[in-house]
């Protein structure tokens, strides 16, 4: 029977979780959790930042697809956590959260360091406790893995008394670890009428999301695909479920789409969307989204299905299992309608309409470092298990570049904000899949802006020796904002330009980590190569001062298919209707 301090309970209880390392802050109201982690093999990260440890776990939670824990002390502690907390709802990334707290008979009295960090925590957290003994902790903590894994993942928060982690407790037995609950499975019926829908279907579209990506439907969804004849568009964080060149995929959908994806959309008759909530980003003005489509709508979280919009059939499940009952629920039914004029139409519209981004060709352009890197990446990245680069971004114009252009050879290697967008995002989340997935050569796009918004975790990831190789796209402004106010502020540039430069390469070099100037090298994918080659992090500059807009661009609360284009600012999309 063991006597064991609750810090020692949840220490003993994350090594049962195969928890191998976590990120975090100490301080006086948690520091009973880290004596007792001292002891403990799980590798401790020492963050600069509770934000920095936050976005950390979520990389590591991201990249590895297992949930990951930061650590943060009382009042400031959790406070600096909250953003990375609410990224991860958002964007459905498993994490637990462990917070110190003042202990419990203070709690309410305004006592030092304290916050009433369970009510901040309930709107940004899948699931939130407040521990009120160490028993407690042997339900609560395998319960928070569960949680925090099961059906839609998202953050739990644990906060922690100072006195619930000292006092003492005898008990007989650990609990299992907390392990994610099996999905639902695809209900029969709901199955049979979407299969009815698709198989009547002249011009259905497949759009693939997220949580299409993190069940690992994407083999499901080629087959059903190519064999169906289902053109395929992506969100921001199902990019990567199909190769970038197959001849079905149309890339991203939404703001920053091709005009190709938003024109195929324009023209479905049916939308079978996959893992996705049907974000305001990807669909722009909701009652002008696909006009004239019937929706199918696969989730494992039934809240999502007609959140947005009502579905003519819905399935809640996991994508994989959903893709495979719908193939063979067509498969029984046979025949189904010819789709020739529609895939005919789908190769004229990507001809017409697929995306060229200015410069590809060029490796001093905003976008040509992206190839470049892309190319100089391939080159290094891939092992014998086919596992390649991953690519951690920050949030800004060069998000939205790399997420048109990096090719991507599968589903989960874009690490991305999307649902908060939140600047400094990049380098924590980078360092976090660095440490989870160490095979992987982790690539971490970034801005001036939102570098400086993180930049403290250089420390962490020269202390951490992390395979992070930045890329830093010096263009001293707030590029996205910038665009916006040409485009929709009639041009009026206000407070989006640095007018004091910071000299990165001399930044990164204070850290101690390695650093260049892409301007002063003659070959910059070489020189890219080379870095990504070596161990241990590097920052790269990339000075793209005169870089162009990032185009295509859905204003504002405006229809997909309002877009602007490279060269017809402000003409709507041409939309030829195809009833073959
Ligand atoms: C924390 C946070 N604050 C503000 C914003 C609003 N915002 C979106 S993009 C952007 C500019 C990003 O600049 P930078 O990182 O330099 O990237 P660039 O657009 O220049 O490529 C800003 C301020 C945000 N997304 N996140």
């Amino acid at each position: 029977m063991p006597t064991l301090s609750g810090a020692e309970i949840i220490v003993r209880l994350l090594e049962r979780q195969g928890i191998e390392f976590l990120a975090g802050i100490p301080g006086g109201a948690n520091l009973p959790l880290y004596d007792a982690l001292s002891h403990s093999t799980i590798r401790h990260v020492l963050a600069r930042h509770e934000q920095g440890a936050g976005f950390i776990a979520q990389g590591a939670a991201r990249a590895s697809g297992r949930p990951a824990v930061c650590l943060a002390t009382s009042g400031p502690g959790a406070t600096n956590l909250l953003t990375a907390i609410a990224d991860a709802r958002l964007d459905s990334v498993p994490i637990v959260c462990l917070t110190g707290q003042v202990p419990s008979p203070m709690l309410g009295v305004d006592a030092f360091q304290e916050v009433d960090t369970y009510g901040l925590a309930i709107p940004v957290t899948k699931h939130c406790f407040l521990a009120r003994s160490p028993l407690e902790l042997l339900r609560i903590i395998p319960e928070a893995f569960r949680i925090a894994a099961s059906g839609r993942p998202g953050p739990v928060l644990v906060d922690l008394p100072r006195d619930v982690q000292t006092a003492m407790a005898d008990f007989d037995e650990w609990p299992e670890p907390g392990r994610a609950d099996g999905p639902p499975a695809p209900d029969a019926e709901a199955v049979e009428r979407a299969a009815e829908l698709l198989g009547d279907a002249r011009r259905p579209l497949l759009l693939l999301g997220g949580g299409a990506a993190r069940a690992g439907a994407h083999l499901a969804a080629r087959s059903l695909a190519e064999r169906f004849s289902l053109p395929v568009v992506c969100t921001l964080h199902g990019l990567g479920c199909l190769p970038t060149d197959h001849p079905l995929n149309l890339g991203m959908l939404g703001m920053h789409a091709s005009k190709a994806a938003n024109t195929v959309l324009e023209e479905c008759d049916l939308l079978v969307a996959v893992g996705c909530r049907l974000d305001d980003r990807a669909t722009g003005r909701l009652d002008r989204f696909c006009p004239d489509a019937a929706l199918i709508h696969v989730d494992i979280d039934a809240s999502e299905l007609g959140k947005r919009r009502a579905p003519q059939a819905s399935i809640a499940a996991d994508a994989a299992d959903a893709l495979t009952s719908l193939a063979r629920a067509l498969d029984k039914r046979g025949g189904g309608v010819s789709r020739s004029a529609w895939l005919g139409r789908v190769v004229h519209v990507k001809e017409r309409f697929g995306l060229r981004p200015p410069g590809l060709d060029d490796p001093r352009s905003a976008y040509g470092v992206l190839a470049a890197a892309a190319r100089a990446a391939a080159s290094i990245g891939v092992r014998a298990d086919g596992r390649d680069v991953l690519v951690a971004t920050d949030v800004g114009r060069h998000q939205m570049r790399t997420a048109q252009v990096w090719p991507l050879a599968g589903p989960g290697r874009l690490l991305t904000s999307g649902g908060l967008g939140t600047m400094g995002f990049g380098l924590p989340a980078a360092i976090g899949a660095a440490l989870a997935e160490p095979g992987h050569p982790v690539i971490c796009v970034s801005g001036d802006g939102s570098l400086l918004m993180n930049v403290q975790e250089l420390a962490t990831a020269v202390e951490q020796d992390a395979r992070v190789k930045i890329l830093l796209m010096d263009n001293g402004c707030l590029g996205l904002v910038r665009q916006q106010q040409e485009l929709f502020m009639d041009g009026r540039v206000f407070a989006s330009r640095f007018s004091a430069r910071a000299d990165y390469v001399a930044l990164a070099r204070a850290f101690g980590m390695r650093a260049f100037d892409l301007s002063e090298h003659g070959d910059p994918e070489a020189a890219m190569a080379e870095a990504f080659a070596a161990s241990g992090p590097c920052l790269i500059r990339c000075p793209v001062e005169d870089e162009p807009h990032v185009l295509p661009m859905v204003p504002p609360g405006a229809a997909n298919c309002e877009m602007i284009c490279e060269t017809e600012n402000h003409d709507a999309m041409e939309v030829a209707h195809v009833h073959a």
